[in-house]
């Protein structure tokens, strides 16, 4: 079979299209432009994928990489700046883009790497509770990493402040073998304690449910997984922050897509801006928000 290559595929009621490359495969559907797999030749996948994925129109995957924007998160924990953005009722978690669909508006190949673009057309005025005119575009480049691009150019007159994340999930080989490099001596809100305000002691570890966004984060972090002999780095721009998830035992119970020790296989750190690290576009302007995935052996 020739490579590099897209083909459009349908898995359960999502348009998908499938993207291989002579050393990677990767799986993103039109709901969201949001990946849904990631692997690369001999090596298990680097994004992960849940078993009990809940494949419809209108609900994120439990896979991948969603898009949450213009909001991370609970509207409400969102900077006054933000939550002025939105006069919607039910303001949805995470946003108003990764249960839509986004259109696919081009694929280029490129010394055997291959790249696509895709637009959100609503975003320009058609969001419900949501007037704004930003054009919203989402590259993705397979090569030998894979970089991901989300580009938000403001189209009005008026200032637009939007929080963000590539709400990214990685397969590790257990959650409790593994470590992240790169937050040592951060600052970050342990939301699961009344969003008290902590400082990381060493490197990060997990021993039990995780939800924290990191401040003043670089560029890059890494996910070390000595079980599978793999390095997971993650370089990103026009971030200085990031969410590390992991919803544990009795959080991943109380989740229909996703299996019970589900929780062991994933970890989420989430290239963002959120925080006091949200993006105000003036009138004109864009901002770009970059995360390369690359893999090292140990
Ligand atoms: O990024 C962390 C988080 O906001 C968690 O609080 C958790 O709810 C997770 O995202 C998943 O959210 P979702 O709406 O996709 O179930």
């Amino acid at each position: 079979m020739p490579t590099p290559q897209v083909e459009s595929e349908k898995h359960g009621e999502l348009n998908c299209w499938r993207l291989t490359t002579a050393n990677a495969e990767l799986l993103i559907a039109q709901q969201g432009a949001q990946i849904l797999s990631y692997q690369r030749v001999g090596e298990p996948p680097l994004l992960w994928l849940s078993e009990s994925a809940i494949l419809r129109q209108g609900k994120s995957v439990r896979a991948g990489v969603p898009v949450c924007w213009p909001w991370f998160g609970n509207l409400q924990r969102n900077p006054s700046s933000v939550q002025a953005m939105y006069s919607g009722s039910e303001a949805p978690a995470h946003g108003l883009a990764r249960t839509r669909d986004w259109q696919l508006l081009g694929a280029e190949q490129h010394a055997g790497a291959l790249r696509v673009t895709f637009e959100l057309p609503q975003a320009q005025g058609q969001l419900p509770g949501w007037a704004h005119d930003v054009a919203l575009t989402l590259t993705v480049e397979l090569g030998d990493a894979l970089t991901l691009t989300l580009t938000s150019r403001n189209q009005g007159q008026h200032p637009v402040t939007i929080s963000q994340a590539l709400h990214s999930y990685f397969a590790v080989s257990d959650v409790r073998q593994v470590q992240v490099e790169g937050v040592e001596g951060l600052g970050y809100i342990e939301t699961l304690a009344d969003w008290e305000q902590r400082q990381q002691q060493g490197a990060l570890t997990f021993c039990g449910e995780t939800d924290r966004i990191y401040l003043d984060t670089p560029q890059q972090l890494s996910i070390v997984d000595p079980h599978w002999g793999r390095r997971i780095t993650l370089a990103s721009s026009g971030s200085a922050s990031a969410v590390i998830w992991n919803p544990w035992t009795e959080r991943a119970r109380a989740l229909a897509d996703m299996a019970d020790d589900g929780w062991q296989g994933m970890l989420c750190i989430e290239t963002a801006n959120v925080w006091d690290d949200v993006v105000e576009l003036q009138g004109g302007a864009s901002h770009s928000l970059g995360l390369t995935i690359g893999s090292e052996k140990l």
